[in-house]
């Protein structure tokens, strides 16, 4: 899709890109680090494509100024990145680590240096295994250890940093976590991955209240909301698309928006679901400045039981998401339309469903500061003989995505800000390195960094949409920097 005259953004919208802390960092036994739940899972054999670990990954903890002289080049205003709680508190409490602060202090410092502004995720899944051994987010335990970390970072590094995103994805973190077993801590089990959900969301909430008791900077949460279409008008796969969308979107929304868990989802979970105290709910729907949205791909979902019927028009069973996901969401089961284009992820590529997302959060919830902080595709990239890298898919799939932000823009949503996922190829995961998401090439082997197309594609357009030199250091984001 072309880019024209509709995709105008506002003059001081934030351009970024994102990676987290175990999927670029490496360093695992450096500095001082803990065990985090990752490292377990990843060495556990058969949990990761090819017995992949994040132990070296992109070496970043070795190359992090080299990384913000590649993120210079790219122009970009921002750099979302993740902390790591086992960095910070190797046993999930006590006081922080000296070398870990270290590690990120050097980090803002060459992002200063290079008026980057900061946008830290406190948590992005790398839970310390110490917490997991006492039961992990099944436990309410961690959510005030959560409280506790993110206190002491914030008074530690808070007056550099304007913006603080608490969670990344906590659907991921309680159903593939707890649910699906595809994710660390790997667990199959319904109460727990309730129970998880439940806590990330008390632990977003305390955080919230421990950054607002010592600092002005701004918070929000990331969540990696759905947009989910019924595969037919049949009432079956209508209701089996409500579930899936209550799974994924409301379970976070309602009770961050309305303080109240979804009642057909409840019913749904009957005994399964999480015990609360009372007050949870307003601590969880504490007030947030900004809504973080990841965002990647549609959903198609349909009925289990009309799966014959469904194949006869054409679909097929989409096997790469979370098949265990049947019992949580009353037997949806997600399908692939024929004739799509689907990423090398096999994720289909629809970016005008960015934008109708986005108006529904608007219109069922309300009017928010939106950051679009992860989305991007991956791709079979390779380094051609002459040492460039062609992707042209990417450098399509990211400017039909920004055009779907553009419109949602010319409509009405509070959208702030862009952060392509990935700066850096990186450990994706359970699927190890397999998938490459980034504007940068990462020779894993000697940790070279190669831009590929995409990268200088991003930079020639962030360049394009600030003809008059841009506004930097007066937006929200960055009103903590010196001038
Ligand atoms: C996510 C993640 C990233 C993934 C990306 C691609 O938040 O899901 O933040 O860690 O790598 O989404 O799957």
């Amino acid at each position: 899709m072309a880019t024209n005259a509709t995709t105008v953004f506002p003059r001081n919208f934030v351009w970024g890109a994102a990676t987290a802390s175990y999927q670029i960092e490496g360093a695992v036994d450096e500095g001082g680090r803990g065990l985090s739940i990752w490292d377990t899972f990843a060495r556990t054999p058969g949990k990761v494509l090819n017995g992949d670990t994040g132990d070296i990954a992109c070496d970043h903890y070795h190359r992090f100024g080299e990384d913000v002289g590649l993120m210079r080049e790219l122009g970009i205003d921002s750099y979302r990145f993740s902390i790591a709680w086992p960095r910070m508190q190797p046993e999930g409490k006590g006081e922080l680590n000296p070398d870990g602060l270290r590690f990120y202090s050097a980090l803002l410092d060459r992002l200063e240096s290079q008026q980057i502004t900061p946008f830290p995720t406190l948590y992005h899944w790398d839970l310390p295994q110490s917490l997991g051994d006492q039961g992990g987010w099944t436990s309410r335990e961690t959510s005030y250890r959560f409280a506790d970390y993110v206190d002491k970072l914030v008074d530690a590094l808070g007056p550099r940093v304007g913006q603080w995103i608490t969670l990344n994805e906590p659907w991921c973190s309680a159903w593939l976590g707890y649910a699906v077993g595809q994710h660390a801590p790997g667990l199959t089990d319904l109460p727990a991955a309730l129970a998880a959900n439940h806590h990330l969301l008390l632990a977003h909430g305390l955080a919230v209240q421990a950054i607002r008791a010592s600092s002005t900077a701004e918070v929000g949460i990331t969540l990696n909301l759905a947009h989910v279409t019924p595969a037919s008008e049949d009432p079956l796969d209508r209701q089996a698309a409500i579930f899936t969308e209550g799974n994924a979107n409301r379970m976070f929304l309602d009770p961050l928006f309305r303080g109240a868990y979804p009642a057909d989802m409840m019913e749904l979970y009957g005994e399964a679901t999480a015990e609360m105290e009372e007050g949870d709910l307003g601590v969880i729907s504490t007030t947030i400045d900004f809504l973080g949205v990841n965002y990647y791909a549609p959903a198609i979902v349909g009925s289990r039981e009309r799966l014959t019927e469904l194949q006869a028009l054409g679909y097929c069973v989409d096997t790469g998401r979370a098949p265990n996901l049947l019992d949580t969401t009353a037997r949806a089961i997600h399908l692939k339309r024929p004739g799509f284009t689907s990423t090398q992820m096999g994720w289909e590529v629809e970016p005008a469903t960015l934008t109708e997302l986005l108006h529904n959060v608007r219109d069922q919830y309300r009017s928010i500061p939106i950051y679009i902080t992860e989305n991007g595709m991956s791709n079979a990239d390779y380094v051609r003989h002459n040492g460039s890298v062609l992707d042209p898919a990417r450098i399509a799939y990211l400017e039909g995505h920004l055009h779907a932000v553009a419109e949602a823009i010319a409509s009405g949503v509070d959208v702030r800000g862009y952060y392509v996922w990935s700066l850096l190829d990186n450990f994706e995961w359970a699927l190890g390195y397999s998938q490459r998401f980034g504007l940068i090439w990462v020779d894993y082997p000697t940790g070279e960094r190669t831009p590929k197309a995409s990268y200088y594609w991003y930079r020639d357009f962030i360049a394009a949409q600030a003809p008059l030199p841009r506004d930097r250091g007066v937006t929200s984001a960055t009103m903590t920097l010196p001038a």
